[in-house]
């Protein structure tokens, strides 16, 4: 490593040794760093996100060259059970998940935001104990406009046999995740996770057909400038929200950014700080976003790097889902900026309560 003219260390661009070594640290690799095990359950683990890996590579392949293969763009003329257009692009995702695991050994059940039910896969069980719960390409309605859309995962391990296919063992809180992360599918296709040993970024390098090593242990500015909301629903939004957003419009050092897409606006919140927030709405008065497979996953990510996430006025790692799909209203990001939310809501609590 090298000094900087600012005193920041950086690689030593002579050393080729750093960059030999940083190519060969493979997604599969550095989990098995990560848990410092080449134990069978470290093993899954790492076979569990090399196909996470697998699954962001065919989507990227796919949408670099949406505008030119059939089938690519626009809508199936289907509704999900989310009452939400399906898009080409989002079955073609969700069924790249299903062939991947299906081929794992170790997933016997796919949760999707795009499948009413899970999917279950009985020749991976009882030996692969694991289920995957994914958004398998969130913000689509971006697609038809060339911008950044994502998948989002999370790993939790099976419990008990489901033999009803209920899959009852899934409605936990969100502490019960053994990995979580999200591929941002932009001007590069990053993948980010954590397997609670830190967040860490591999970008994909399409020569080697590799993701690879980009940045270890991510931390959240404790705070940020940005706020990130949609503000053109500031009129159905609970007072304290609208409280939030006049405060942040009357003082200076906040910027708005929105782009329609989770995966890219909270990345942008966890290398910048500042807060995402999707609060509830008169029409979704309990938010638009899954717990199960967005805002969970991005809560475990969140407190890894040492930031937070709430509904307003609970942590969403300790919020025990009742149904498989169930939405909630989202805060997250740098600690100062998620607590100044909680404040405002605080505030209007108290002063309905004093009446
Ligand atoms: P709105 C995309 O549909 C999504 O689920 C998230 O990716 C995104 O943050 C949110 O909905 C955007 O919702 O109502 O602002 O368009």
């Amino acid at each position: 490593m090298v000094q900087t003219q600012t005193g920041r260390s950086q690689p030593d661009p002579l050393d080729r040794g750093y960059y030999l070594d940083r190519d060969c640290t493979t997604l599969s690799r550095h989990v098995l760093q990560q848990l410092k095990s080449f134990g069978p359950d470290a093993q899954d683990i790492s076979a569990l996100m090399n196909r996470i890996g697998l699954a962001g590579k065919l989507i990227a392949r796919r949408l670099s060259r949406a505008g030119l293969v059939e089938g690519t763009l626009g809508f199936t003329g289907d509704v999900n059970v989310q009452g939400e257009e399906v898009k080409q692009m989002d079955l073609y995702s969700n069924a790249v998940f299903i062939s991947t695991f299906k081929q794992s050994g170790l997933v016997c059940r796919l949760a999707s935001e795009e499948m009413e039910k899970p999917y279950y896969i009985p020749e991976n069980c009882p030996i692969g104990r694991y289920t995957l719960l994914y958004d398998p390409l969130d913000g689509s309605s971006n697609l038809d406009v060339n911008l950044n859309v994502g998948s989002i995962f999370a790993i939790r391990q099976q419990e008990g046999d489901d033999e009803d296919g209920a899959a009852l063992d899934l409605l936990q809180h969100g502490r019960k995740q053994l990995a979580a992360g999200y591929i941002l599918y932009g001007p590069s296709t990053l993948l980010v996770y954590s397997i609670g040993t830190g967040v860490h970024s591999f970008t994909l390098d399409p020569s080697l057909g590799e993701f690879i090593l980009a940045q270890e242990n991510i931390t959240v500015p404790e705070h940020g400038p940005v706020y990130s909301v949609n503000e053109g629903n500031f009129w159905q939004w609970d007072e304290s929200f609208r409280d939030y957003a006049r405060y942040v419009h009357r003082h200076e050092g906040y910027t708005a950014r929105y782009s329609g897409a989770l995966v890219g606006d909270i990345h942008r919140i966890l290398c910048q700080g500042g807060v995402f927030l999707y609060p509830g709405t008169a029409k979704k008065p309990e938010g638009k976003l899954r717990l199960l497979y967005e805002s969970a996953p991005m809560a475990f990510l969140m407190e890894q790097a040492g930031g937070r996430a709430s509904t307003g006025t609970q942590d969403i790692l300790d919020v025990i889902p009742e149904k498989l799909h169930q939405r909630t209203p989202l805060v997250i990001g740098s600690k100062e900026d998620v607590a100044l939310v909680e404040s405002f809501i605080q505030d209007r609590k108290r002063r309905d309560s004093e009446g």
